[in-house]
């Protein structure tokens, strides 16, 4: 900045002089070279990303041959790192494409971050939340919310993929981390061991006299059911942004699926030209199959089955169809940002 007074300059000088006078008091003033506290708009170091499955799915064999199961969980995960982070794949949660060899036992244990598991490729392991015990099957959405405890096992015969989202940098930020082990490796099963998708599964029916629910009482939302609601959709006139997208809902309240994070399917068909928005909140897409590319930002990824893609804050973005019908599955933040007031959105104008 240029100094065109010399009262500019004593002013400087005398906040300088005031803040060494104030430090032992635990005590601050603003200075002029601080970074500010306000911008006009947010100042981003997320960075998105692009992960492609032909790199991935080497490194996934190598994890899964070369690493144990840590004893950190104890999980074997291969997590999606943002280069403009520290830590994490967004500025509020964590991806990572979990590992599960034939036979072995990922150990129960409980955690305040909210997570959720969405199978990639594989059949024949289960998960255990609370007590509840859900197959996972690729394409299934299984959530596991705060403070519930889960252990996963894993009959079938090959190795098992999955995707973890848990919200660890919003646990992190606010401080509440904790962690707890069950006194066993594995937690008994209940008497009804899916109780709560009998109970609520439908989506449309319940239990007469249910209005609210502390937390979401469905844990499993699976592929058959998700992926016949998207193709009813389809049949409407397309999202101008989106295509054809289905958010999973809390059946009791309609709300998203957990509090911090919501999850939603998409369809992106062949010629669609999506319009650009941008949004603050985080995404993370997951492609199902197909081909197709989405421009953030000055950048275009060209994706495909087996792709990961990480889309930072207030950056804008629109989607494009492929060679092929694609679906996609995207968690987001978005909950966290309404709950708070935070949430904003800015669509490009139509020419
Ligand atoms: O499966 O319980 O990717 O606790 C990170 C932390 C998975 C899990 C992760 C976890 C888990
Ligand atoms: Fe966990």
């Amino acid at each position: 900045m240029q100094l065109n007074s010399t009262s500019d300059h004593a002013e400087i000088e005398a906040r300088r002089k005031l803040q060494a006078d104030l430090e032992r008091f635990h005590c601050r003033v603003h200075q002029r070279d601080d970074a500010p506290v306000f911008t006009r708009e947010p100042k981003v170091d997320m960075q998105s990303v692009h992960w492609r499955w032909s790199d991935l799915e080497p490194l996934l064999q190598r994890l899964g041959r070369e690493v144990a199961l840590a004893a950190d969980g104890p999980r074997r995960t291969l997590r999606l790192h943002n280069p403009g982070l520290e830590r994490g794949t967004t500025n509020t949660f964590w991806a990572s494409i979990q590992v599960i060899n034939p036979g072995e036992v990922a150990t129960a244990h409980r955690h305040t971050a909210n997570a959720l598991r969405f199978i990639m490729r594989g059949n024949g392991a289960w998960t255990n939340v609370d007590g509840e015990r859900y197959p996972m099957n690729e394409g299934d959405l299984v959530l596991t919310p705060a403070w519930a405890f889960h252990d996963h096992m894993h009959e079938g015969e090959e190795p098992m993929i999955w995707l973890d989202v848990l919200d660890l940098s919003i646990m992190h930020m606010m401080r509440a981390t904790f962690f707890e082990p069950y006194p066993q490796p594995e937690q008994p099963t209940d008497i009804v061991p899916d109780a709560g998708l009998r109970r609520f599964g439908s989506g449309l029916m319940a239990p007469p006299g249910i209005r609210s629910a502390p937390t979401n009482p469905l844990l499993p939302y699976s592929a058959a059911m998700a992926q016949r609601a998207l193709h009813e959709a389809a049949g409407l006139p397309p999202d101008p942004f989106d295509d054809v997208i289905l958010e999973y809902r809390n059946p009791i309240d309609g709300g998203p699926t957990l509090r911090t994070m919501a999850q939603a399917l998409q369809l992106i068909r062949p010629g669609f030209e999506g319009r650009a928005r941008r949004n603050t909140g985080s995404k993370v897409y997951y492609v199902m199959r197909g081909n197709g590319s989405t421009t953030v930002g000055d950048r275009t990824f060209d994706w495909r089955q087996g792709d990961f893609m990480a889309i930072a804050p207030w950056t804008w973005h629109s989607h494009r169809g492929g060679t092929e019908e694609s679906m996609l599955f995207q968690v987001n933040d978005l909950p966290t940002l309404v709950a708070l007031g935070y949430y904003r959105e800015e669509v490009e104008a139509v020419s």
